[in-house]
């Protein structure tokens, strides 16, 4: 599995509704005048932020959104209908970006934050609007706005619920296959895992995602093995279980080892709420067992569980343990989140032109193409440039060279 979880859906708006033409047609009224209808907008399309999804799986096998067209106007002025909103429902925490990838357009951090993605068409106007004292029997109407069209990225962060930490070769991979459908590699040599793996576990009602992180040895913090940047994943779990190879001579040794290396680290990892426990238990014999695990909670001043990642024997209670904490820290943030969320925000990734910037933007993109047009015969594109701003600017009325006098 992925730490990211990204899914590219292609979303396009509605068109508007045509404008209608048609004209009042009534046995004892003459002349009933031009009586079509305007059409309506096309939907928007919209994402909002809910908080009972996990993940962006939906977009995988729903990769067109799409909003319902504006319906368009009848005789009698009947205006046309409204096209439905298309709203994308996305996992707290969606990012959404441009087709690159990397143009941020909207962070879906709240639960209920929204966010206007693409608008719908205008509608067109029907001949009705366009009657007038000179023209009494307007024959045409508005075709309506076409929709817009994008390619969006969404992207969210997976964040794991429990990490587990532990030195190499202590089992972590092996108990990870052990309660997952992951299937990390595992090895009886250090460092067999490189980068972070996630499995999915379920016990009892709970699901959460356990993180399996490299190994950590003395030093790690100034870089050696692989040193600790993977700790950053643990971060923001809900529990940590420290696994420590119970086949190893000095447990305790171990152990304080590994939790210098997470006080090093920082970031709060040294304050979380660790479950300790002992592996590999199948291959220690029942009176060395006990000796290990006293000296164990001696140096961990804490209750340690014993367990075998391999014949699975004490599993399900460190499972049980680990979703206990982590209910216990989902609950926490979800308080957080109601606080926070109380004020949703909802907002429009789509800024319109007012509709007199679009008015000027249009009379100059098409004096630009005039200016354009009638300087194709001039030889030099600084010539070009310099008559095309030229006339931009309302200097030249046109590009075209004035004969010259001897050439007359
Ligand atoms: N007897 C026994 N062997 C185990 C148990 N769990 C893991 N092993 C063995 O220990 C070795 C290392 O296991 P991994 O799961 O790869 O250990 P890891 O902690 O992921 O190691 P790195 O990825 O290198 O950090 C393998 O040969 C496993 O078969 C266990 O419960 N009992
Ligand atoms: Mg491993």
């Amino acid at each position: 599995m992925k730490f990211l979880d990204v899914a590219k859906v292609y979303a396009s708006s509605g068109s508007g509704g045509n404008g209608c033409i048609a004209f009042r047609r009534e046995k004892f009224i003459e002349y009933g005048g031009p009586y079509g209808g305007d059409g309506d907008r096309g939907g928007d399309v919209w994402a909002e932020a809910v908080d009972n999804l996990n993940t962006l799986i939906d977009y995988r096998f729903q990769q067109h959104v799409k909003a319902k067209n504006g319906g368009g106007g009848k005789g009698k002025v009947m205006t046309g209908a409204n096209g439905d909103d298309a709203i994308m429902k996305v996992p707290v925490g969606t990012q959404i970006y441009e087709e690159d990838g990397e143009t941020l357009i909207a962070d879906l951090a709240e639960n209920g934050a929204r966010v206007k993605l693409l608008s719908g068409g205008n509608g067109g106007f029907g001949n009705a609007h366009f009657k007038s004292a000179t023209n009494q029997a307007p024959r045409h109407a508005n075709p309506g706005q076409p929709g817009e069209e994008k390619i969006l990225i969404l992207k969210l962060k997976l964040i794991a619920d429990a990490g587990l930490i532990g030195m190499p070769n202590a089992g972590k991979s092996t108990f990870l296959a052990r309660v997952s459908a992951a299937r990390p590699k595992i090895a009886d040599y250090p460092f067999t895992t490189l980068d972070p793996q996630l499995g999915v576990v379920k016990i009892d009602e709970n699901d959460f995602v356990l993180a399996d992180l490299p190994g950590l040895i003395e030093g790690a913090h100034e870089g050696v093995g692989l040193g600790d940047r993977f700790l950053g994943h643990a971060e923001r779990c809900g529990a940590i279980l420290h696994l420590v190879d119970g086949t190893g001579s000095a447990i305790a040794k171990t152990y304080k080892t590994i939790r210098r290396e997470l006080e090093a680290y920082g970031h709060g990892l040294g304050d979380k709420h660790e479950i300790v426990a002992l592996n590999k238990i199948d291959a220690i014999p029942p009176a060395e067992l006990t000796k290990k695990r006293k000296a164990l909670e001696k140096a961990s001043g804490a209750k340690v569980f014993v367990l075998s990642g391999v014949s699975g024997k004490g599993v399900p209670d460190i499972l049980r343990a680990l979703a206990r904490q982590i209910s216990e820290r989902r609950a926490e943030r979800a308080e957080r989140a109601q606080a926070r969320s109380s004020n949703p925000r909802i907002f429009d990734a789509t800024p319109r032109l007012s509709l007199r910037d679009a008015a000027k933007a249009k009379r100059l993109a098409k004096a630009e193409k005039l200016a354009l047009e009638s300087t194709d015969n001039v030889k030099g594109p600084d010539v070009k440039a310099k008559l095309t701003k030229a006339k931009l600017r309302g200097k030249v009325t046109s590009a075209r060279r004035t004969p010259k006098k001897a050439a007359r």
